[in-house]
């Protein structure tokens, strides 16, 4: 009988240090609420720090290794050549304190923005009626940056913070992806000329696990590229506020992150750091957004 216990008791102490670990590491299972009025999962991220964006050393070799990966396969298919430029906007490397915040688990869905669509009367996706794009459980693409605000303030959300936005995927010490240092290309939906996968398009939402962030959130990387609230300014970081950032004040241009499943730009969008500037009312197939809120509960003692 105690033979037949030692084991269990050896898996539970096992498990039990597996825990602490995972704990340790900043992995505890992830703390979900469900959002009443989109019904979106989303996942509390506590205050925390980070190391935000790029060293100019991290940025030029980030650039050599793309150039490299270009010259090998993307050059036939037609992608562009990366320019160093892009890669330092996401320079200097600077640390950066966020607050406690929810943020969706899953990029925004057709059936939610659906729904949306039909509550408010707002216009549709530009993709809605694709026979692949516009599924229920595809992100929802092809909505500007303005789409995406509206929505998220119908909701009772609010785009996430571009600081926000990169300490969910990188997490406290910072990873290059959201699994760690390398582009695996079986952990995100990312182009066919990267990932020869079943999904030449979006894929469901959530369909790649193995891409979680250290916070639990899914598709950080790859399916839509994801509108943040910030306006663009290539030297925001030079000066911006070490103690969550707002962005600056206007600006033409608004940014995505995450890269997505078609082709845009250069491997470098699929870096968590990496800030693609992109017209704010411009409505590509590949861009769409999830949402974030203020955590209500964050200070409180029970
Ligand atoms: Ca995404």
């Amino acid at each position: 009988m105690l033979e037949d216990m030692r084991p269990a008791a050896a898996i539970a102490f096992f498990q039990f240090v597996i825990n602490c670990a995972r704990i340790a590491a900043g992995q505890a299972a992830p703390e979900i609420v469900i959002w009443e009025q989109d019904g979106s999962p989303m996942i509390r991220i506590p205050a925390g720090a980070f190391e935000m964006g790029l060293t100019e050393e991290e940025a030029r070799a980030a650039w050599q290794e793309d150039t490299a990966l270009w010259a090998q396969n993307l050059k036939a298919a037609g992608w562009p050549a990366p320019r160093l430029e892009d890669y330092l906007s996401a320079t200097p490397k600077h640390r950066t304190s966020v607050s406690a915040f929810l943020l969706d688990q899953y990029e925004v869905s057709n059936a939610q923005y659906r729904k949306y669509v039909a509550a408010t009367g707002a216009r549709p996706a530009e993709y809605a009626g694709d026979p692949v794009l516009g599924r229920d459980e595809h992100p929802v693409v092809g909505v500007s940056w303005r789409d995406a605000t509206a929505y998220a303030r119908w909701a009772g959300k609010r785009l996430p913070t571009e600081a926000e936005w990169e300490y969910a995927a990188r997490g406290p010490t910072g990873l290059m992806y959201p699994w760690g240092g390398i582009l695996e290309a079986t952990r995100a939906n990312l182009p066919v000329e990267l990932s020869p996968d079943e999904y030449a398009q979006s894929a469901p939402r959530g369909s790649f696990s193995a891409g979680a962030s250290p916070f639990g959130i899914l598709d950080l990387c790859g399916n839509a590229m994801e509108w943040v609230a910030d306006p663009f300014d290539a030297r925001y970081y030079a000066h911006s506020p070490t103690s969550d950032p707002p962005g600056p004040a206007t600006g033409e241009f608004r940014i995505l992150r995450g890269g997505g499943w078609k082709y845009f730009h250069s491997p470098a969008i699929y870096r968590s750091a990496y800030r693609a500037p992109r017209y704010l009312g411009d409505r590509a197939p590949f861009a769409g957004f999830r949402c974030a809120a203020d955590d209500r509960m964050d200070g409180m003692e029970f």
